[in-house]
């Protein structure tokens, strides 16, 4: 980890600058795989799963019985420890709903708004390294709760054609409706256009590799909606002399452990806080078992000392964290002054890893600095809200001129027409 002291303000835009990535060069490949989806729909999806993840499958769906067999085996520790987090989750997500409240704007003009849960959507769980089914967790509790009546998910299968048995649990513990083993580009393409087996949804959500975020971008531009433009995971500590050197290096090892393009950030208002961080990220990296990806993401991160409180808090605004942990004194009142970060961690004793799993706060969150403008998932991610309104005559009456005299000042005399014509 590079260590940087005392940053004047002209550079703080260099350094906190993430890695650009650049998926033009994907993007002929990408498109070559959606349009054969497009076409073929399963046959294509069939002859990519084996090409790129060399299995040759009879089926895409993953059968009911096989998803209870799958449930079964898991251990009750890890089963219960599921149920535990999906309860938090679901505890924290049911307030998001709103109440529907009818304002009188005006006697007689009434309006409201509604959320309406997105009809279908698809939830994608990468495969790779670690079976992330905490996701399913993330994004399928929220989905119920917002009311989506089709929720599909697709995952790359493993060499046996199978995905892993707590992918399968965790998906039927939140009541997905469909499961499919399809992985990459074919699985974003699947549930874009819809095939003979995967319906067509509306929106896409969930992580994945350049291949799967350039699919996610480009069936954005032809009208699917997707859940948020998404980069490599980071955390930013933001620590005084009050922290524990110990405890900062687990969670930025904890972040850089998902993968070597991992983000970690530690800003400082200590010198000797830092190294004995460093030191502390030697010995813990050392055990890891995935340490190889944990050293190659510490290569690209960076630890920033700076002089107070008030120009580190000013520093991590202007990075816009994923995860933000305030590892100092008086968290409570940094919190406050935190304007940008996907979700933040108060405290010494409030570890990403606690809202990764099982606090009850959403980890699919905004990366590369997109904190600034764009929200976590939540329930509203699954809603569309629709507005209304009813008028009754006394109250179209009330507003008429007002309506007519800006009609007309646009040079719209239909639109005035349609509001004289009924009084
Ligand atoms: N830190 C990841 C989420 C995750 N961690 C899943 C463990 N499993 C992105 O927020
Ligand atoms: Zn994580």
């Amino acid at each position: 980890m590079k260590i940087i002291k005392y940053p004047g303000r002209e550079t703080w835009q260099e350094i906190l600058q993430r890695p650009a990535i650049d998926n033009s060069l994907l993007q002929e490949k990408v498109r070559a795989v959606m349009s054969e989806v497009k076409r073929n729909g399963d046959d294509a999806v069939k002859k990519f799963t084996q090409q790129f993840d060399g299995v040759s499958l009879s089926h895409l769906s993953v059968p009911p019985d096989e998803i209870n067999e799958a449930a079964a085996s898991i251990s009750p520790a890890l089963k219960s420890a599921i149920e535990q987090a999906a309860a938090n989750i679901r505890l924290f997500h049911e307030k998001q709903l709103a109440a529907v409240e009818v304002i009188e704007t005006m006697p007689g003009i009434s309006c409201w708004r509604k959320s309406i849960g997105i009809e279908k959507v698809g939830l994608y769980i990468p495969g790779g390294t670690a079976p992330l089914f905490s996701t399913i967790l993330m994004l399928g509790i929220p989905a119920k709760i917002a009311g989506c009546k089709e929720i599909v998910l697709c995952s790359p299968p493993g060499k046996d054609g199978k995905l892993h048995p707590a992918i399968l649990f965790a998906a039927q513990l939140t009541g997905i409706t469909a499961v499919y083993r399809i992985g990459g580009v074919q699985a974003i393409a699947a549930m874009a256009y819809g095939t003979a087996t995967v319906p067509q949804v509306y929106k896409i959500f969930g992580p994945g590799n350049q291949f799967v975020t350039c699919a996610k971008q480009l069936v954005q531009q032809e009208g699917t909606a997707i859940d948020m433009p998404a980069g490599p995971s980071e955390v930013c500590v933001l620590a005084d002399d009050t922290a524990d050197a110990s405890f900062i290096a687990a969670d930025l090892l904890s972040q850089a452990e998902h993968g070597a393009d991992s983000q970690v950030l530690l800003v400082a208002t200590s010198e000797t806080l830092v190294s004995k961080v460093q030191q502390q990220l030697e010995e813990q990296l050392a055990v890891l078992p995935r340490k190889e990806f944990a050293a190659k993401a510490l290569e690209n991160s960076a630890a920033i000392v700076l002089k107070n409180m008030d120009e580190a808090i000013e520093l991590v605004n202007a990075y816009a964290a994923e995860h933000l942990i305030l590892s100092c004194a008086n968290d409570e009142s940094v919190a406050e002054k935190i304007t940008n970060a996907g979700s933040v961690f108060l405290g010494h004793y409030s570890p990403e890893s606690a809202g990764d799993y099982a606090s009850g706060t959403n980890h699919t969150l905004p990366t590369n600095g997109f904190a600034k403008a764009y929200s976590g998932v939540s329930v509203d991610s699954f809603v569309k809200k629709i507005t209304y309104q009813k008028l009754s005559k006394q109250g179209l009456q009330q507003i008429a001129s007002t309506v007519t005299l800006m009609a007309e000042a646009e040079g719209l005399e239909a639109h005035a027409n349609a509001v004289r014509i009924r009084l």
